[in-house]
């Protein structure tokens, strides 16, 4: 009772002059009528005396007679601000409710005047505004320095964007080249095959037939080591993930009543007991000393003249050792007159036939591999690397950092690992967050994935990593390519009265 008569007194005190929680500007909305009069701001139907205006009750629904105290609640529909002129920094406005709550509220009143019916509050606005003039001085400064490594980042992904342009027309050049190229050996070949002529002397059916066996042989050789070097990978991960069920079915608290894990111990269990004794498997040696028996008989059954090889290691070069011994014995023939009509028919060795198909195979390999380089580049250049295709710039950049137990490393346009967990690999950038999708499969969970929000910092600096979601990671990264030019309002909306300094 005695706070409510204080605050009425105070307001009213106050009232003879200005009414307090009113800016300066909005002063003439509380004139009273000729006969003491006032009507609610918002709506005018409703009439008080001036006398209620202030008056730690609330008169009129939009709360407009007490702009000085916290009689009328505030609303998100409806809120509710008080006026503090802080005089010596910049007026502020603050919510109703921390009005003469016993709290200084020094962020938003500097001057203490939020506490006016108890008066406790003295004012902080000199020193607020020294806190304010340091701050913008450094972040000033700071953002500049930003700016600069930016812009030089900038320059950095235009120049990364041009010698990929220049690349890729030299490779499509390049390929065009080769193309044409292909092109006419093919013709030749055509012609090299037309102009050829079976010579059973020359063993051209056997000659084929051991190219095909050469080719098959080599390529069942490498698909038995491919094979073979798959099922090792695999059996050490059936004992990897065999050793870490045993650890679990050892180590697991039977008294706590985890039934995913209970019913996961009990089928490693079972899983164990029908598991059937070690098989002996097949080894490549095993596979090579079969294909050096089945060579050794090809070689029996070959002409004498081709039997010269004693030990080979691989069928598939014994093979094509018996096929290169058969065609040096063919002739070359003279390539270079280009003209069909003024060549007189030669008859062509299965040797030139064989060396066209020779350099065709070689060039369609190259073809192959600068097709695929142009589709990369392409998509390169095609590619979303965010506003002025800054992230051009730091392709190939990690930053690493330890935080916790793990230590983090961001590779931009590349994956994030925690320690040697791969979080998540690059996927896309929108300007602010760069997203990381795809990472290690968390157990019982999803995979693992990132969303990396950057914020502006000269220097690339992990700030923070969180977990909201299990295996679902939150990133601060500090980055220059975060930074834009702010107005001086922008970057004095940033700031924050320091309170432990007041
Ligand atoms: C590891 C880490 C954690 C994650 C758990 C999930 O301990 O990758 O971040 O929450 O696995 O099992």
């Amino acid at each position: 009772m005695f706070q409510f008569i204080a605050i009425l007194a105070l307001a009213t005190l106050v009232l003879s002059q200005n009414v307090i929680g009113v800016p300066p500007e909005s002063q003439n909305l509380y004139n009273a009528s000729k006969d003491g009069k006032w009507r609610c701001l918002l709506d005018p139907s409703i009439v008080i005396l001036e006398s209620q205006i202030n008056d730690n009750f609330c008169d009129c629904p939009d709360g407009s007679d007490e702009p000085g105290t916290n009689a009328c609640e505030f609303t998100s529909e409806n809120p509710q601000y008080f006026y503090c002129a802080n005089d010596g920094y910049f007026p502020k406005f603050i919510e109703n409710y921390k009005v003469n709550d016993g709290v200084c509220d020094y962020d938003l009143c500097c001057d203490g005047s939020d506490e006016y019916a108890s008066g406790h509050c003295e004012n902080k606005c000199a020193e607020v505004r020294r806190q304010y003039e340091e701050y913008m001085k450094q972040a000033e400064t700071k953002l500049v320095k930003a700016l600069k490594v930016k812009a030089e980042l900038v320059s950095k992904a235009e120049q990364a964007k041009n010698k990929l342009t220049k690349k890729l027309a030299k490779i499509k050049k390049a390929l065009k080249i080769d193309k044409e190229k292909l092109n006419e050996l093919e013709n030749n070949l055509k012609e090299a095959e037309n102009a050829s002529e079976e010579d059973p002397e020359e063993g051209s059916t056997s000659h084929s037939l051991l190219e095909e066996l050469s080719k098959y042989m080599e390529e069942v050789e490498n698909q038995f080591t491919r094979l073979s070097e798959f099922s090792s990978r695999n059996v050490k991960r059936i004992q990897q993930l065999e050793s870490m069920l045993a650890e679990l079915a050892k180590n697991y608290n039977p008294n706590f009543n985890d039934l995913s894990v209970k019913q996961c111990v009990k089928q490693f269990e079972e899983y164990i007991s029908d598991r059937p004794q070690e098989e002996e498997r097949p080894t490549t040696e095993k596979f090579k000393i079969s294909m050096s028996d089945f060579a050794k008989k090809l070689n029996t059954l070959l002409p004498e003249s081709y039997s010269q090889v004693s030990i080979i290691p691989s069928v598939g070069n014994m093979v094509h050792y018996y096929y290169t011994q058969l065609i040096s014995s063919f002739k070359p023939i003279d390539t270079t007159i280009s003209h069909p009509e003024n060549r007189p028919k030669p008859k062509i060795s299965s040797k030139a036939v064989n060396g066209i198909k020779e350099q065709i195979k070689k060039l369609q390999k190259k073809i192959k591999s600068q097709d695929a380089e142009v589709r990369v580049d392409e998509d390169k250049l095609e590619g979303n690397y965010g506003p002025d295709e800054i992230l051009r710039a730091v392709e190939g950049e990690w930053v690493s950092k330890k935080i916790g137990e793990y230590t983090y490393k961001l590779g931009f346009l590349d994956a994030i690992y925690q320690d040697n967990t791969l979080i998540g690999r690059f996927a896309s950038f929108d300007g602010e967050s760069l997203h990381f999708t795809k990472g290690k499969k968390c157990w019982s969970g999803p995979q693992r994935s990132a969303i990396v929000e950057t914020i502006c910092g000269r220097a690339n600096d992990i700030i923070s990593v969180t977990e909201p979601e299990k295996c679902q990671y939150k990133f601060i990264l500090q980055t220059p390519i975060a930074c834009s030019a702010l107005s001086r309002e922008e970057i004095a909306s940033r700031f924050k009265v320091d309170l432990t300094k007041l």
